[in-house]
């Protein structure tokens, strides 16, 4: 069995998780209309990340005979209008996630939950890869500027990315 407390954040998160495709769904849009294909697929391979991040956790907690709770979620709000300023919300983003799993890891040390501390500790080295990869994606866009040629080299690239079902836990 889980703890309730626990149990609670578990669901608030899962919930979280799937905000963050829903965010990044929205976010694939403003691509669309660019048709600046490789960031369409950075943003879809975003998107089946952050839902396998939700059903890692959803299957954790069937797993542990915790009451799944799914929630509605929330609108997105795609605050900028520029590919910089979309990035930057991205990493804002990520930040305040990693921030969450930080809680949730704070809740399973207190109710001393060593198989749930264990999990997490995926959960925080994937935050640590994300908002490095996000973060060095900003620096680029940073560097290009407003130079049209260079944005399209990076569109190339990004079209590159693959979603890789990952393994958690
Ligand atoms: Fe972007 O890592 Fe989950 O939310």
């Amino acid at each position: 069995m889980i703890d309730k407390k626990l149990e609670e954040a578990f669901n608030d998160q899962i919930n979280k998780e799937l905000y963050s495709a829903y965010l990044y769904l929205a976010m694939k849009v403003h691509f669309q209309e660019l048709n600046l294909q490789g960031f369409v697929n950075w943003f879809d391979v975003q998107v089946q990340e952050e839902k396998a991040h939700a059903i890692g956790m959803f299957n954790y907690l069937d797993e542990r005979g915790g009451k799944i709770d799914l929630r509605a979620i929330d609108k997105p709000e795609v605050k900028g209008s520029t590919i910089l300023e979309i990035f930057e919300q991205v990493l804002e983003h990520e930040e305040y996630v990693t921030s969450r799993i930080n809680h949730l890891a704070d809740v399973a040390e207190e109710v001393k939950d060593r198989a749930a501390l264990h999990l997490l500790d995926w959960y925080i080295k994937e935050q640590v890869e994300e908002e490095a990869n996000v973060g060095g994606l900003l620096s680029t866009l940073r560097f290009i500027g407003d130079d049209k040629k260079a944005l399209l080299v990076l569109d190339k690239d990004l079209a590159a990315r693959v979603f890789n079902p990952p393994v958690i836990g």
